[in-house]
């Protein structure tokens, strides 16, 4: 592992966007992340093994950024000192129009993720860029499949309440 991405990998984290979505991403090696969503309006979609892109820009300053098998874009800048994250989520014409097509796993879902993707419409793009707050970190260590393995529904009643 790359010694500038060390504090980052294994990581797992609970946040809230200033709109009120909820979050949780876990930073299984420095090219992979897995993620669910509690709420917004793609709440109850949850992936495993998403392809990023992971950089460090600083001590304790990284940015996450992907594209999605949906179409949708997203890049993420956390700094870990100020337990703030900054999200800039491209969202699909199609997805922004009707986003409980993408609430699955989407990994058991693969081709019609990228069957709607490609017949959009893609424009015009919602853009969502907002600021988060971490509410929950704690370290599991790198490669881990038991960090996010359930559906956001799945987990016990008050989940998110008792890791914040
Ligand atoms: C995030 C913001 C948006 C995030 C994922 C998304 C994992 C969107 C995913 C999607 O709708 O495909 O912070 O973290």
């Amino acid at each position: 592992m790359k010694n500038e991405l060390k504090n980052l990998i294994g990581k797992h984290f609970i946040y809230t966007y200033d709109n009120g979505w909820q979050y949780e991403v876990y930073v299984k090696n420095e090219k992979t992340f897995d993620y669910r969503i509690h709420s917004g309006i793609v709440g109850g979609r949850w992936v495993t093994d998403q392809d990023a892109h992971i950089v460090a820009l600083a001590d304790d300053v990284y940015k996450i950024s992907w594209d999605e098998p949906t179409g949708t874009c997203v890049s993420l800048a956390f700094n870990l000192v100020t337990r703030k994250i900054h999200g800039t989520i491209f969202f699909p014409a199609w997805v922004a129009a009707d986003p409980q097509k993408t609430v699955c796993y989407q990994n058991e879902h693969l081709d019609l993720m990228n069957q709607y993707r490609d017949q959009g419409p893609t424009y015009p793009k919602m853009v969502v860029d907002e600021f988060a707050t971490i509410t929950f970190m704690e370290e599991c260590g790198a490669d881990k499949n038991d960090v996010i393995c359930c559906a956001p529904s799945e987990l016990p009643e008050g989940y998110t309440a008792r890791k914040n």
